[in-house]
């Protein structure tokens, strides 16, 4: 019999820098009993979801960012709450925030959260895009350069509520070797939290270009690694800052199996049956029959691109 598991992406709306994080809290508690209504057993939510996107402001005291931004335990006070009301309905999560170790390392974190409240994976994003200068002319600033340090814990898996499941926030959407490295680990689910501003910060670009990206890539990374992917969105105008919405279940086919439609706080649910992939990894995506990594040896040699004819 197939297996399967309902998910559900809890998309979020805005988060403006004047809100508490018990107040995004609240409303996480609120997507989660909605997500729990529509018997989702594994809920993602959004990258850095206890916050504003704060990587768009330039600020200069570091104590105050830590303060205001940060995470120094999880759970905390305020999210444990969260950890609770989710092991009572049986519900295991993705959760993005922003965290703070010990011994003062900042990374842009994603926890992996088993249906009996404790943490199974921890992933600390690898692809930090934007910036780690001011850039005062721009309308904003994207400056996760600045404020987290490239994740220490690569790309992994883990077994979870009956399946493989491996976790990337954001912008390691747009990066095939991201998804890759999960699939040769035989990901089924691979769930991903995300922010990305309607606008681009480097050079015009209509909006629904960057939707329409967004889309394509989703499709395409799911299918080419035969595995079911979640991505769910912060989203709206945050503080004046708008992001789109557009939170997505996609199958390994590459069909879209459920998208949302706000920029608001909103749940998306599908049923998704696991075993949808298994044709696929054994024919057109046999990895072990087809790979040929023998002639892929530029893509861990080389990071930037150099014009290197043949002829030459
Ligand atoms: N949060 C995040 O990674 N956002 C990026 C914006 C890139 S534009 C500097 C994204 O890839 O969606």
């Amino acid at each position: 019999m197939a297996r399967h598991l309902k998910i559900a992406a809890a998309q979020l709306g805005p988060l403006h820098k004047a809100d508490s994080r018990g107040a995004a809290v609240s409303r996480l508690l609120k997507l989660l009993r909605e997500a729990h209504g529509m018997g989702a057993k594994f809920v993602v939510f959004p990258e850095l979801a206890l916050t504003t996107f704060f990587p768009r402001w330039w600020m200069e005291d570091q104590a105050e960012v830590d303060r205001r931004y940060f995470e120094r335990e999880m759970p905390g006070p305020e999210t444990q709450l969260l950890f609770d009301e989710a092991k009572k309905f049986g519900i295991g999560f993705y959760l993005g925030y922003a965290e703070l170790t010990r011994d003062g390392h900042r990374f842009n974190t994603a926890i992996l959260v088993g249906p009996d409240g404790s943490i199974i994976g921890k992933y600390r994003k690898i692809h930090l895009p934007g910036h780690a200068d001011h850039k005062p002319k721009a309308a904003f600033q994207h400056l996760e350069k600045k404020y987290f340090e490239v994740g220490d814990l690569g790309f992994r898996v883990w077994k979870f509520m009956g399946t493989i499941t491996g976790m990337l926030i954001c912008n390691d959407r747009r990066w095939p070797e991201a998804f890759r490295v999960l699939a040769l680990q035989g990901a089924e689910i691979v769930a991903l939290g995300f922010n990305t501003p309607s606008e681009n910060l480097h050079y015009p670009e209509p909006p629904a270009l960057r939707v329409h990206h967004h889309l394509i890539m989703a499709q395409s990374m799911a299918f080419q690694n035969a595995t079911w992917l979640v991505e769910t969105a912060k989203a709206g105008y945050e503080d004046g800052f708008r992001m789109f919405g557009h939170s997505l279940i996609v199958a390994p086919t590459g069909e879209i199996a459920a998208k949302s439609q706000s920029e608001e706080d909103e749940v998306i649910c599908h049923n998704c049956d696991i075993d949808l992939a298994a044709n696929l990894k054994q024919t057109m995506f046999n990895f072990a029959a087809h790979r040929r990594p023998e002639h892929y040896r530029l893509i861990v040699d080389r990071v930037g691109a150099q014009v290197t004819p043949a002829n030459e």
